[in-house]
C-alpha cells in the first residue's frame, strides 16, 4: 500500500454508525476482473464504450454478446477479494450500503446484505425488447460468437446491464441518495469517476457535508474534491482501514 491512511479518516470511520461504499471496477481489479477503461481499452480492437450500447448491439449483437460471454466466464471463475471481504465485514459494526457500478455480482457473494446494483448484473439477461420479462433468466453457457439467443417473444436476449445512454433502474438512484443522506462517512473505492450519475452521488454527499474517502492507485476527477484521497489497491486499503479503525479507542 503506497498510500499513507489519514487519521481523521482512520477516526471517522472508527466513530461511524453508517457507511455508503460507492465501487467501480477497481475493486474487482485484484479478483482478476479487468477493469473497464485500465489495461489498453480495447476489446478485439472495440472500444467498451462502443459495445455497452443499444447501437453497439443493433450494429453488431453477435459481437456484443460474444464480449458479454467472454465476460461472464471470467466472472464465474472469480472470487471476491479482500475489498469486497472487508465491506462484508463492517457489516457487523455499522450500516453498510454497497453502491457499485459493477456488474460481476462479488459483492453478494462476499456477503454484503445491502447492495444497489446501479449498472445491473452480468449474471443475468433479459429480452431487449423495452417491458417484456419473458426473457428474465441466467445468462445462458453458449459458444463465443453466436447470435444472441431470442426471447420468446421473438426479440434478442441481452444481458441485463444499463448500456450508455440507457436509464438506470427505476428508484435505484432515489435509494442510493437516501442511503447517502443517512451515511456518516462515504468511501469511493476502484472508480475512475467519469460515468455519470454514478460519479454525481459523491459529489452529492460533499454538498451535504458528509465525508467522502477515495481510495484509487491513480488520482480521479473525484481526487481533488474528496475529503480524503489515499492512493493504493482497494484490496490492501480496506482492510488496513478496517483494522485501524477497530484499533481505535473508543471505536463504536
Ligand atoms: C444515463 C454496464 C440517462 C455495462 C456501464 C451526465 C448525466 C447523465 C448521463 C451522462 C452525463 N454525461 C454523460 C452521460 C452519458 C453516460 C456517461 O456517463 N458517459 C461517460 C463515459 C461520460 N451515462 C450514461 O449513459 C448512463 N445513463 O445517465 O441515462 C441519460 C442518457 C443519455 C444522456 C443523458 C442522460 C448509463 C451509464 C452506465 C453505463 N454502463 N456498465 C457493462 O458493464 O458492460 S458503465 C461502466 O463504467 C462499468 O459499469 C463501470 O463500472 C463504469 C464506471 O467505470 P469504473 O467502474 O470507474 O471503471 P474504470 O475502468 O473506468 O476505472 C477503474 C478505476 O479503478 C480506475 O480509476 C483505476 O485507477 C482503479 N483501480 C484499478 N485497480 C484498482 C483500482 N482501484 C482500487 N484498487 C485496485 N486494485
Amino acid at each position: 500500500m503506497t498510500g499513507e491512511l489519514p487519521g481523521e479518516a482512520v477516526r471517522a470511520l472508527s466513530r461511524a454508525r453508517s457507511l455508503v461504499a460507492l465501487t467501480g471496477a477497481g475493486v474487482s481489479e485484484e479478483s482478476g476482473i479487468p477493469t473497464f477503461r485500465g489495461g489498453d481499452g480495447f476489446w478485439k480492437g472495440v472500444r467498451p464504450e462502443d459495445l455497452a450500447s443499444p447501437e453497439g448491439f443493433a450494429r453488431d449483437p453477435a459481437m456484443v454478446w460474444a464480449w458479454y460471454a467472454s465476460r461472464v466466464s471470467a466472472i464465474r471463475a472469480a472470487r471476491p477479494n479482500p475489498a469486497h471481504d472487508t465491506l462484508a465485514r463492517l457489516e457487523r459494526r455499522m450500516r453498510v450500503t454497497v453502491v457499485t457500478q459493477n456488474v460481476d455480482g462479488l459483492h453478494r457473494d462476499a456477503g454484503s446484505a445491502t447492495v444497489l446494483e446501479l449498472h445491473g448484473s452480468i449474471r443475468r439477461v433479459r429480452c431487449h425488447r423495452q417491458g417484456c420479462r419473458d426473457g428474465d433468466g441466467r445468462f445462458p453457457d453458449l459458444p463465443d460468437g453466436d447470435d444472441p439467443p431470442r426471447c420468446r417473444c421473438g426479440e434478442r436476449l441481452r444481458p441485463d446491464v444499463v448500456w450508455f445512454g440507457e436509464m438506470l433502474p427505476e428508484g435505484i438512484l432515489d435509494a442510493a441518495g437516501e442511503a447517502l443522506r443517512g451515511a456518516d462517512i462515504v468511501l469511493v473505492a476502484g472508480t475512475s469517476s467519469v460515468v455519470y450519475p454514478a460519479a454525481a452521488l459523491p459529489l452529492a454527499a460533499l454538498e451535504a457535508g458528509i465525508p467522502v474517502l477515495e481510495v484509487n492507485p491513480e488520482e480521479t476527477p473525484l481526487t481533488p474534491l474528496a475529503t480524503w484521497s489515499v492512493r493504493g489497491l482497494a484490496g490492501r486499503v480496506l482492510p488496513a482501514l478496517r483494522e485501524a479503525a477497530d484499533a481505535e479507542p473508543g471505536a463504536s
